[in-house]
């Protein structure tokens, strides 16, 4: 079942994160598991307020939808340690039709490759054959190499050149050394004369001499039905894997993009790679048929329609589907696609919907983001978008997450304005716009409020920022509106002559503007026409 991912748009908003979380739930219903709530961006205060007030995980975050090996399924993977011997290896190329083995470290992270090209070669190269050899190779993987049985079972390992004794006697002993092994044949003389480490070859028996002498000078006795030459050519194939693994196979990782991954594999001698996941042990392997496949990750794109707006890579993924409540100027798309454009006031109002329609029940705390989402969109459904279809939403939302509509727009709009933690001086900083009117030079500070109860606890030190903020910038008047779009209204505190205010104002600061929201439509003009006046 390949997962499907849900995406807002870029520096996602609240409305962006709920009906993302908010349409996974409703898909996951029937698939469950299967739709994968994501972000592209950072999380806003407002959106961290909604996730933490209602309990919910935060959609992970994926920056880029471009393809990536994570998105290819892989064969099972053959993989030895480096000590096994290559019999074992080319066995396992015969048996599972295989052209490679990836050899692993005992961790399971990947330092070679054993491949066909790399078994010719390695023994071309390393096979001598005036000196065959055995590297340290445990007595029982030989017996089992030579489908030999252990008459005499004296090392745990072997290791040191083989001899085959076809010489005259004193000439083969002449050569070997207590380590070494001779390959005899039925010739007691010799096997007794020959005792270092003995093979008896040609399915001769070890007869009760020589494995007397053999206990006596501590030596492992060996018999096999292979004949010496057949030994000798086995024993070439007892070589650990790590002696004949080709190294410098390249290592990709689950999280390239797949766009990288075809670059290194053309580029590689191999047309392979290992790919390993973030513990570095392998994964599976890469090779140009691998490669083959138009792996595109499918995605539901919600809030948004436009390219512009979406996450990047959006252009090598699938897009299944569409939600939003924006204008038209949507994505072009490979195949059909499922497309919902509504202009109700939140894309969560949809979301809602499809709940409402359908007879499921959001969890509480699904309720409670998608809740948000509306909130958050439409200012609390005071902006001129929302429509009746938000405010059915909200009144089928509210009992489930059990909030007050009310109570959670306000501390949305809080979050969302962002003035908690904030230093007063660095808020009325924020938005300010110098003026000249009637030679006076004026400043006016804006700040967003979520309720006047905000700026009236804090009237005092609001007033004497903007002392501060006059005398700093040498104006005549520093003004600053705290606006609530709530109540449709804007308090109004000022710092200049004493004089200056109440000839402006006729009262103390701070006054109660109502219907003035904007600074530059509403207030200024009103400003311009009393300090003319004046003058
Ligand atoms: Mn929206």
């Amino acid at each position: 079942m390949n997962q499907i991912y849900l995406f807002g748009h870029q520096k996602p908003d609240t409305d962006s994160i709920a009906s993302v979380i908010g349409y996974a739930e409703f898909m996951n219903r029937s698939e469950p598991g299967r739709y994968v709530p994501a972000r592209c961006g950072e999380l806003n205060p407002e959106s961290r307020y909604m996730l933490e007030r209602f309990g919910i995980d935060s959609p992970a975050f994926i920056p880029s939808v471009e393809p990536r090996l994570s998105d290819i399924s892989y064969k099972p993977v053959f993989a030895l340690t480096a000590d096994v011997p290559t019999v074992d290896v080319a066995t396992l190329m015969v048996k599972e039709g295989i052209r490679n083995v990836v050899i692993t470290d005992p961790a399971g992270k990947p330092v070679g490759i054993v491949g066909e090209h790399a078994l010719a070669a390695a023994y071309l190269r390393k096979i001598h054959l005036a000196e065959l050899a055995v590297t340290p190779v445990p007595v029982e993987t030989l017996a089992r190499i030579l489908n030999a049985d252990i008459a005499v079972s004296v090392h745990a390992v072997l290791e040191g050149r083989v001899y085959i004794a076809i010489d005259a006697l004193h000439v083969t002993l002449a050569k070997m050394t207590a380590k070494d092994i001779a390959v005899a044949g039925d010739d007691e003389p010799a096997q007794l004369a020959l005792i270092a480490c003995l093979i008896i070859a040609e399915g001769a028996p070890a007869g009760e001499r020589v494995i007397a002498a053999a206990k006596k000078k501590g030596v492992s006795v060996l018999t096999t039905p292979l004949d010496a030459f057949g030994v000798g050519k086995m024993i070439n194939l007892s070589l650990p894997a790590r002696e004949v693994m080709e190294l410098g196979v390249p290592v990709l990782s689950l999280t390239d993009t797949i766009a990288h991954a075809r670059q290194v594999v053309s580029g590689s001698k191999f047309r392979a790679a290992c790919v390993v996941g973030a513990d570095g042990t392998l994964a599976g392997v890469l090779t140009r048929t691998t490669l083959l496949d138009d792996v595109r990750r499918a995605v539901i794109l919600l809030d948004h329609n436009e390219a512009s707006q979406a996450v990047d890579g959006i252009g090598e993924a699938e897009i299944v589907e569409i939600i939003d409540h924006h204008r038209l100027s949507p994505i072009t798309t490979l195949k059909p696609v499922k497309f919902l454009n509504d202009p109700v006031g939140a894309t969560s109002t949809i979301i809602a919907k499809k709940f409402m329609e359908s007879g499921l029940v959001p969890s509480p705390g699904i309720a409670g983001a998608l809740l948000c989402g509306i909130l958050s969109d439409t200012l609390a459904l005071r902006m001129s978008t929302t429509t009746h279809h938000d405010r059915v939403a909200v009144k089928f939302l509210s009992p489930i997450a059990g909030v007050e509509p009310e109570e959670l727009g306000t501390s949305l709009l809080e979050r969302g304005m962002d003035l908690s933690g904030v230093p007063l001086a660095a808020l009325l900083a924020r938005d300010t716009k110098e003026f000249d009117l009637s030679k006076r030079k004026v400043i006016i500070a804006q700040v967003m409020v979520p309720s006047f109860s905000w700026n009236r606890e804090r009237s005092a030190a609001i007033l004497a920022e903007l002392a501060a903020l006059r005398a700093g910038t040498k104006t005549d008047l520093a003004i600053a509106l705290f606006t609530s779009v709530m109540e449709n209204a804007s308090d109004v505190y000022g710092a200049a002559d004493e004089a200056l205010i109440s000839e402006v104002f006729g009262a103390g600061l701070p006054l109660r503007f109502e219907g003035v929201m904007s600074r530059k439509k509403d207030f200024l003009p009103w400003l311009g026409d009393r300090l003319r006046e004046l003058s």
